[in-house]
């Protein structure tokens, strides 16, 4: 009996100090696990301050690139309206030059033709291809025009000498650089190349060239 009452009291004794060491354990096991949640909530909850910041300095930037879409478009605007009025005025300044070029005699030839078919066009209409013997007609003409056109000047008859088309010879020529070149020994009929400037932009070339021309009433 005494035997029995001494293993059951050793059973007990086993029994409590196996029930303590696993309530230890689990309290261990409780406080780990309390601390990795705690540092979980503290790096969420800075992430969370981190976009926080970052959605202000995103907001920031959104209103700073509206503003300057908007000034930009302001200056869009306005430059549209200034382009409008610079057409405006080109424009008109066209309209004036051509009036005051029909008033003065000359008309364009627009179909690409040779210097001699240029001519004949003119004079079929009462003129002839231009003649260009002061710089202010040199320049009016150069205004006026946009690409390159026959004038009433060649050295067809006389190679080197250059005829105007009422058959007197040439005083002042605006020429080009370096021009006339006569190249390959071809060239006698002249044209105005108006990209060139307003002055010196004459260039001799093949009189079978299609150009447009200008001509001027006698
Ligand atoms: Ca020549
Ligand atoms: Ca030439």
């Amino acid at each position: 009996m005494t035997v029995c009452l001494g293993l059951i009291c050793v059973l007990l004794l086993v029994i409590i100090i196996f029930i303590t060491a696993e309530r230890e354990s689990l309290f261990k096991s409780y406080k780990n696990s309390a601390e990795e949640f705690n540092q979980t909530i503290n790096s969420l909850q800075d992430n969370y301050t981190d976009l926080t910041q970052k959605k202000l300095e995103l907001e920031t930037r959104v209103n700073s690139l509206t503003a300057e879409k908007s000034q930009l478009q302001r200056r869009f605007d306005a430059l549209s309206q200034k382009k409008l009025e610079l057409e405006s005025k080109v424009t008109s300044l066209s309209d004036e030059l051509t009036r005051e070029a029909s008033k003065r005699g000359f008309f364009f030839i627009s179909s690409e033709l040779s210097w001699s078919e240029s001519r004949q066009y003119c004079r079929d209409r009462g003129a002839d291809l231009v003649i260009i013997n002061t710089e202010e007609k040199q320049r009016f003409i150069s205004s006026f025009i946009k690409e390159n056109v026959w004038i009433g000047l060649s050295d067809i008859e006389t190679e080197g000498r250059m005829i105007w088309v009422d058959n007197k010879p040439l005083n002042r020529g605006f020429w080009c650089k370096d021009q006339p070149d006569d190249y390959e020994g071809n060239e006698d009929c002249v044209e105005l190349f108006p990209t060139k400037g307003p002055v010196n932009n004459w260039n001799d070339v093949s009189c079978s060239h299609k150009r447009k021309a200008f001509c001027e009433k006698n």
